[in-house]
């Protein structure tokens, strides 16, 4: 994609500002993402999107999506917050995206100042704030009616929906791969039968579905120079779901201290004082409203979401990397091991986590006066 693509796409929205130059920014693995800067130092600079419609078909619903849910949070601001909310700017025939003669839909974004994002926690503070800012999304959409959000991935997080595709891409084996990861395999097949807790108790009725994010990688919230978050992104799965997706996925990116794809297994180490920093922000925002089935299973759905994002990987690798965006051959197989030895390592910490919930919970319900 050439900076002269863009400055194409970046003509056909409504901006002030004159374009100066475009680049790839961010690390996410579904879009393809530009950060566009303007020539003029009092004009904002601008995220060009390139939309992946093979993992996103309803372009139009996600993107009403998007809009409606930042809408419904922006009301809830108060004057004094200066937390952001993510804005998206229509094109010059007042649409939410646009589409090029080949088919590619294209949004923009106002960029957010500074609008730092991390793949790996820098402190403890960070875990925080993340952890305020994911609760906080929460409980601003906890009056949305589920029913005004387009399922825009159904069973977008349903292990039992997932385990079936992968056992799927085992028995087709089309890339030739299943015999290199045979002992992931093994793995997986051991891991499922404990995370059926959470899928069971969901259809008894024992779980709340709100709308949630669906997609809390710690680069999902951005920060400003002193590690405050200000603004939840990447809006593009919000659906009904559970707390505990939410909850989980953060956990799974923010208290590896490695990175999603590292190789050597032994710099991988679960962070308890994250793990502790994340939950307490998480649940100073969500203690009001939580259930005590929620509660209880917090410290498992970092595993759960661990697990499926491990086996989503192995699924990609065994099916040839059709899914993801990699940066090498390899890199499918590698996030998959790290997503599979960060859940051995949580599983050692798991009585410590739920005393950690306790306590906090706790704490915010006695400073709450409950
Ligand atoms: P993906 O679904 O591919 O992860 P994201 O919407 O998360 O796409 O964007 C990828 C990255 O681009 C983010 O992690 C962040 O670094 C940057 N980014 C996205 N939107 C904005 C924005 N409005 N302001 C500043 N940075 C942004
Ligand atoms: C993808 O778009 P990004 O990079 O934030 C994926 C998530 C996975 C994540 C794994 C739509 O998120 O579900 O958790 O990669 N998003 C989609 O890092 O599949
Ligand atoms: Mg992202």
């Amino acid at each position: 994609m050439s900076d002269s693509n863009i400055k194409e796409v970046f003509s056909k929205f409504k901006t002030a500002g004159t374009f100066f130059d475009a680049g790839p920014t961010g690390s996410g693995h579904i879009h393809k993402t530009f950060l566009v800067r303007t020539a003029e130092k009092d004009k904002p600079d601008f995220i060009i999107q390139w939309i992946n419609h093979h993992v996103f078909p309803p372009v139009h619903e996600m993107m009403s999506n998007i809009r409606r849910v930042s809408r419904h949070i922006r009301k809830k601001r108060k004057q004094d917050e200066p937390a952001e909310v993510l804005e998206v700017i229509e094109t010059r025939n007042n649409k939410s995206y646009y589409t090029d003669s080949e088919g590619n839909h294209w949004r923009m974004y106002r960029k957010l100042d500074p609008g730092i994002s991390y793949d790996i926690v820098p402190n403890n503070k960070v875990a925080y704030e993340a952890g305020k800012a994911f609760g906080q999304f929460i409980g601003d959409l906890r009056d949305m009616p589920a029913d005004e959000i387009f399922p825009v991935i159904p069973d977008f997080h349903n292990i039992e929906k997932r385990f079936k595709n992968f056992t799927e891409a085992v028995r087709e084996d089309k890339a030739q791969r299943v015999r290199e990861v045979k002992e992931e395999i093994e793995f997986a097949g051991r891991a499922i039968e404990e995370m059926l807790v959470i899928p069971r108790l969901e259809r008894e009725g024992g779980l709340p579905v709100r709308v949630t994010h669906n997609d809390t990688k710690l680069n999902n919230v951005l920060f400003d120079e002193n590690d405050n978050a200000v603004c939840v992104i990447d809006l593009d799965t919000v659906m009904p779901g559970l707390t505990l997706y939410d909850f989980g996925d953060t956990i799974r990116t923010a208290a590896n201290t490695a990175e999603e794809d590292e190789a050597d297994l032994d710099r991988i180490t679960f962070s308890i004082p994250v793990f502790k920093a994340y939950s307490d922000g998480f649940i100073e925002k969500t203690a009001s409203f939580l259930t005590q089935e929620e509660i209880n299973l917090l410290p498992l759905s970092a595993r759960y979401m661990t697990f499926i994002m491990g086996l989503r990987f192995l699924t990609d690798y065994i099916m040839g990397d059709v899914y993801y965006s990699i940066g090498y051959k390899e890199q499918n197989i590698r996030r998959c091991r790290a997503q599979f030895r960060l859940m051995e390592l949580m599983n050692e910490k798991h009585q410590e986590c739920k005393e950690i919930v306790k306590q906090s919970v706790t704490r915010h319900h006695r400073a709450a006066g409950e």
